[in-house]
């Protein structure tokens, strides 16, 4: 495959040029930084659920919805979701990085988010219709565990989840995928992804990306692998395609990054060198990522979805 003139490798994802397409200038009320949000099309509307994080360091979330889906954002005047530290004693220092998904059964969305407890991070759950009042369901994870985001839909009459438990120094820390008959008692947990070792851009810590993603090949998986290096943390994306009808059965797996660091918008920020996804929308053939940028802004890049199916094939 040709490379890019300006770039050493072929890009399957193309950055909108006017990137970043919201940071904290935007916000309507102060803010320290915008990232990491969550996507959805809402009644027609590009609605992205961006985590905002304050001058303490707490982070609550909030909507902006468009329709374009890159400009001319609407953002809700106060946070859209923000800690009840009162009633949910886990979310004491925020909450972060949420994964949205339309669930068929009961035709509700579900809110998958890291809630920062005094224990650690956990995974807490919550649904909504319409994006302004939500239902709690609490943390359904113990501590540490994030990056987690729910199937649309059932499989054998269960809920499914991946998510990114920490289980010590030692062991590695791999995408699992456990199973619910209720969206609150979750069981059958399961290494899915295995962070790799050694030399590799995704050894010893990955975590999912935006939701799993129906296609004509199976389900779509974006994943973040973390490279350590002496300078700090890289951030790059990988992709994966589950069996359709067994998801714990992995068919594909990207061996080369598809995404990383490259502009200045995401080597600079709170958190430099940093592509961090939560959502992603498609339409048509076109795939969008909504992505935080160096944990400060928030961007958006495209790709072919038939371009990734032929990728991950090859
Ligand atoms: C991860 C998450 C993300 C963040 C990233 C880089 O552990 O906390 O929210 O973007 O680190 O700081």
């Amino acid at each position: 495959m040709k490379h890019d003139s300006d770039n050493c490798y072929h890009t399957l994802f193309k950055r909108y040029e006017a990137n970043p397409i919201l940071s904290c200038q935007d916000w309507p009320y102060p803010v320290n930084s915008v990232f990491n949000p969550g996507a959805a099309m809402v009644n027609g509307r590009y609605l992205l659920l961006v985590r905002v994080e304050d001058r303490r360091g707490f982070s609550h979330l909030c909507a902006a919805q468009s329709a374009n889906g890159v400009s001319d954002w609407e953002i809700d005047p106060q946070p859209t979701l923000a800690s009840l530290s009162e009633k949910y004693p886990e979310e004491t220092w925020g909450i972060e990085d949420p994964r949205i998904t339309w669930l068929e059964d009961p035709g509700l969305w579900a809110i998958a988010y890291t809630a920062y407890s005094k224990a650690g991070p956990l995974v807490s759950l919550a649904t909504t219709s319409d994006f302004v009042s939500f239902e709690r369901l609490g943390p359904v994870m113990p501590p540490e565990d994030k990056d987690a985001a729910l199937f649309p839909v059932k499989f054998k009459g269960r809920y499914a989840m991946l998510h990114r438990p920490v289980p010590g120094p030692s062991f590695g820390r791999h995408i699992w995928i456990s199973f619910s008959p209720d969206l609150k008692h979750w069981g059958d947990h399961q290494v899915l992804i295995p962070a790799r070792s050694g030399a590799w851009w995704d050894a010893n810590k990955i975590g999912l990306s935006p939701p799993p993603l129906e296609t004509s090949e199976g389900w779509l998986v974006m994943y973040h692998g973390v490279r350590e290096t002496v300078g700090g943390c890289l951030y790059r994306l990988g992709l994966a395609l589950l069996d359709k009808e067994d998801p714990t059965l992995v068919i594909r797996r990207s061996d080369q990054w598809i995404f990383g660091p490259e502009e200045a918008y995401e080597k600079n920020g709170d958190v430099g060198n940093v592509v961090f996804p939560c959502g992603w929308i498609l339409q048509g053939d076109e795939l969008r990522i909504y992505y935080g940028g160096g944990d400060s802004c928030v961007a958006v890049a495209s790709a072919s979805l038939r371009d990734i199916l032929a990728f991950l094939k090859d």
